[in-house]
């Protein structure tokens, strides 16, 4: 597959992040961004939050003309993968590529159904620098490994590339091509990033334990950087980003590696002092490292639930820990002052509406603060995926296909259980976190992401609070751009009047 482009040497990544309901920088297009630019290539970014028509989509590809695209799939927006692919099929000198969990783990599919040249498997960086050094000297392509290629209508395999084990070899990430507000989120104060790679544990439903079996046996998949490059990192996102406020670590498990991670907050409480939140599993967590969380600034900590039925959870969803150790390291995180959020999962395969009802109780056990209530969506070659299919409960094909985001329905056949309860629980968690909220607007917010979950209960409060909202939400978007153009000010007197600015700053503190 001797691949001439035209040669403009210009890749187009486009992040599918359509009706998903989490908007943000995608962590994996910002980490090779700065892999194509040091191939000497120009990279632009179209982001989807919203779908477009398939026409509007392939005039904006003209527009940029480029001779790659590569789309970032996560699996449920698969759908919007086929309908963009399929409307640019017709461009001349285009090869289009796709990477992501979503194709990783269903590379065939995502080349049978969608006009897509190849995919990559598992991590990006390598196979992306082989390639564009193969284009830029006209090299055949088909060997490369990392890819699978659809080669006239055949699929020709290549192994995984190599594999990255120093993370510090990676450049650091890229946010520039994403709009500001999408990089500094929540009242223009929250930036997000990651330092590790992967995850040590191997809960059934996780795209994590298969993307870690991608590579020969033996690797390590939970990777963590040298503690300087971690620091480095943040410097670098801080220096970009100087009206950050707050860091948001978007690792599956920061805490996973107690020593690592200990060492890491006294350099981050010297050198970057900034509030944060983590993802976290309760049990990686002692009082030790809850005191130090609190201390080097953690405010609030993302923690998977997911089901409050401990032999069910331990059993079916692989994770191995008590119910009264969650609720006991719960409560010293608490005790700290730090909150809570919880992910959850409703419509597990075979669940009973007993177990959902101790999902709900669980939460109002620990006293969460927010938390995710989602339907379990079988990703395709995880082990429940296999699971689900060997007992006859995925759904058919289209309504999967369907589905982007895994907030409003359920997403497998249920067995022992009925839509409806299913939606009752989840209402019953949703309504709880609402609770919860003082503010009305968050409290609107909140509802808005599980609007279709079509209880008229919800309905009715979306449409009690949202005459208050909107006129909440109006001030709030002023205070918003106002503050904006202040951090704007702000840039400029620190770079060209320092001493104004420190003074400034003196008074403001
Ligand atoms: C942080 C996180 C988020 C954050 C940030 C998203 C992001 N991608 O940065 C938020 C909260 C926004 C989020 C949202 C969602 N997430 Co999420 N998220 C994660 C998490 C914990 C880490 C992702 C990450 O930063 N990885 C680090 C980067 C460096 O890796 P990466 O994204 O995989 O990218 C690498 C490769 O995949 C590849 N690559 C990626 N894109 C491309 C494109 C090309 C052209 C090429 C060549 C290569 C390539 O190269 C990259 C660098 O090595 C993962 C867990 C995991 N195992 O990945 C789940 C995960 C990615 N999320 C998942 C899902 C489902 C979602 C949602 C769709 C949830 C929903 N609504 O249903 C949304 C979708 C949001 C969207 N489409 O924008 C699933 C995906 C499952 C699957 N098989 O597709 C995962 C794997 C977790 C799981 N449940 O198993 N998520
Ligand atoms: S702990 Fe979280 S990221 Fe790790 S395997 Fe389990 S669900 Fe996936």
């Amino acid at each position: 597959m001797n691949y001439n482009l035209p040669n403009k040497k210009h890749l187009v990544f486009v992040d599918l992040a359509i009706d998903s309901f989490y908007y943000a920088v995608n962590l994996g297009v910002a980490a090779l961004i700065p892999i194509a630019k040091n191939c000497g290539f120009k990279v632009s970014l179209i982001y989807l939050n919203k779908k477009i028509s398939a026409k509007k989509f392939k005039d904006r590809i003209k527009r940029l003309n480029p001779d790659l695209v590569g789309f970032s799939l996560m699996w449920p927006q698969i759908n919007h993968l086929i309908n963009y692919s399929q409307a640019i099929a017709d461009l001349p000198g285009i090869l289009k590529i796709c990477g992501g969990p979503g194709a990783s783990l269903a590379p065939e599919t995502v080349l049978n159904k969608a006009a897509i040249d190849g995919v990559t498997i598992g991590e990006g960086e390598i196979p992306l620098t082989n390639l564009l050094k193969k284009i830029n000297q006209h090299q055949d392509i088909s060997d490369l490994a990392g890819f699978y290629w659809k080669i006239n209508g055949q699929i020709k395999k290549n192994p995984p590339s190599a594999f990255i084990t120093d993370l510090s070899t990676l450049p650091f990430p890229d946010y520039s091509l994403y709009p500001r507000s999408l990089i500094i989120q929540y009242e223009g104060k929250n930036i997000s990033a990651k330092l590790t790679r992967g995850c040590p544990f191997a809960c059934t439903y996780c795209s994590n334990k298969e993307l870690s079996q991608l590579y020969p046996p033996g690797q390590h998949f939970f990777r963590l950087p040298p503690i300087d490059y971690a620091i480095n990192l943040l410097k670098n996102l801080i220096r970009q980003y100087p009206q950050a406020g707050q860091i948001n670590f978007a690792d599956e498990t920061l805490t996973a590696n107690k020593e690592w991670f200990k060492n890491f907050l006294r350099a981050y409480a010297q050198n970057i002092k900034l509030p944060y939140t983590l993802m976290t599993r309760m049990d990686t967590l002692d009082s030790e490292t809850i005191k130090l969380m609190k201390t080097t600034g953690c405010f609030y900590i993302w923690v998977g639930l997911e089901s409050g039925n401990e032999s069910f959870r331990k059993q079916l969803l692989g994770r191995h820990y008590s119910n009264q150790q969650f609720i006991a390291n719960a409560k010293l995180v608490k005790q700290a002052g730090i909150q809570i959020y919880t992910f959850n999962m409703f419509a597990l395969p075979f669940e009973t509406a007993e177990q959902m009802a101790q999902t709900v109780q669980l939460n109002k056990d620990i006293r969460a603060d927010r938390g995710q209530c989602s339907f379990y969506y079988p990703f395709p070659g995880t082990q429940m995926y296999e699971l689900c299919k060997k007992n006859n409960l995925l759904l058919e094909q289209d309504s999967i296909l369907n589905l982007t985001n895994y907030n409003s329905q359920p997403a497998i056949k249920l067995v022992n259980t009925t839509k409806e309860q299913c939606l009752h629980y989840q209402g019953q968690l949703v309504n709880y976190f609402a609770n919860q909220e003082a503010n009305p607007y968050f409290r609107m917010d909140w509802y808005r992401a599980y609007e279709e979950d079509g209880s008229l209960k919800t309905s009715l409060r979306l449409s009690l609070f949202y005459g208050w909202a909107k006129i909440k939400y109006a001030v709030k978007m002023t205070a918003l751009i106002i503050d904006r153009q202040i951090g704007k000010v702000g840039i400029f007197l620190k770079k060209n009047y320092p001493t104004i600015y420190q003074r400034l700053k003196k008074t403001n503190d």
